[in-house]
């Protein structure tokens, strides 16, 4: 492929992207950008009615998802998901509603103003993913903020996004910001950098067809050998808010650890995938495209040469 001319990165920036399967974009939100996201969060936090919440709890773990339709339809709406500790056997929170939270997704890029703002009215977005040539013609296709709350806020374990957010060939592409600062003890985000080289994606989150959720397994005879590596050498990668907009190849391994502290960790991301004819999506992912509100394409046109969301 002929060298093209970049927009926004540099060209060490697109070959470490390839190279680790993530890399840290420094200064890509403005101070006013990423206050503006931290605000607009805190304020759907004192939105929240828990009177008139089914209290879904959520995790990533490798247990049986919650397929309920409150989370199963919440990709055109922004709804709030549970820490699984803020609930009490009686069913009823056990802190304050804004301690409480554990996310609000999926369709905030869509939904809401601040956050369309940044992930689909951003030119400067347009030209990283044009840089980056990942994908074809991509589509935004879920959003969150993710709270991490104070002494509650849940691991999330080891895993790949293309997992969850599973096309045919893998395509999918996370984008994460800081909106606070990112410690050792309130949950920072890990990498194991050049898993998504070594690493196959063994399987996918699926909507099962008795109803709810769960895993399957995407293994065929010749898939590569599931990785081996006995030591993870895992990179934590602490952050200031706003530092950084960090890019996460949907293959690469990464994770993040409990809470701690006493300090909140708030984060926003979003997600890409490929379209077709590039990719198949179809209707076993859990989060389904409705009539009224399709997967925003996120360029005016399809990139011609890519260097691949394949490459694992
Ligand atoms: O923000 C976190 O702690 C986890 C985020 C993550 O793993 C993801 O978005 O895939």
């Amino acid at each position: 492929m002929a060298q093209q001319t970049l927009e926004y990165l540099s060209q060490d920036q697109v070959d470490l992207f390839y190279r680790d399967g993530y890399i840290k974009i420094p200064g890509f939100l403005s101070k006013d950008e990423a206050d503006s996201l931290l605000a607009r969060s805190k304020q759907l936090l004192d939105q929240f009615d828990p009177e008139n919440h089914p209290l879904t709890k959520f995790t990533t773990s490798d247990h049986d998802h919650v397929g309920d339709e409150y989370f199963l339809e919440s990709g055109d709406k922004i709804r709030y998901f549970l820490e699984e500790d803020a609930v009490g056997a009686d069913g009823r929170l056990t802190r304050d509603k804004t301690k409480a939270i554990n996310k609000i997704g999926h369709g905030l890029h869509l939904l809401d103003s601040v956050f369309r703002k940044v992930t689909l009215e951003n030119e400067k977005l347009r030209s990283v993913v044009k840089d980056l040539r990942f994908h074809h013609d991509p589509v935004a296709l879920q959003s969150m903020v993710i709270f991490k709350q104070p002494e509650i806020g849940g691991a999330v374990p080891e895993h790949n996004d293309s997992t969850f957010l599973y096309t045919s060939p893998p395509t999918a592409l996370g984008f994460w910001i800081p909106l606070e600062r990112c410690t050792p003890s309130n949950g920072a985000l890990s990498f194991l950098p050049g898993s998504h080289l070594t690493a196959p994606i063994t399987k996918r989150f699926v909507r099962l067809a008795r109803g709810g959720t769960g895993f399957e397994s995407v293994l065929t005879p010749d898939s590569p050998k599931p990785d081996t590596v006995s030591e993870r050498n895992y990179i934590l990668e602490l952050c200031e808010p706003g530092e950084y907009l960090v890019l996460i190849h949907g293959s690469v391994l990464h994770k993040s650890e409990r809470n701690t502290s006493f300090r909140t960790r708030y984060a926003y991301t979003f997600h890409m995938i490929d379209s077709p004819p590039y990719a198949k999506y179809d209707e076993k992912n859990w989060l389904q495209p409705t009539q009224s509100m399709p997967f925003p394409k996120v360029l005016d046109a399809p990139l011609k040469d890519t260097i691949s969301a394949t490459a694992s």
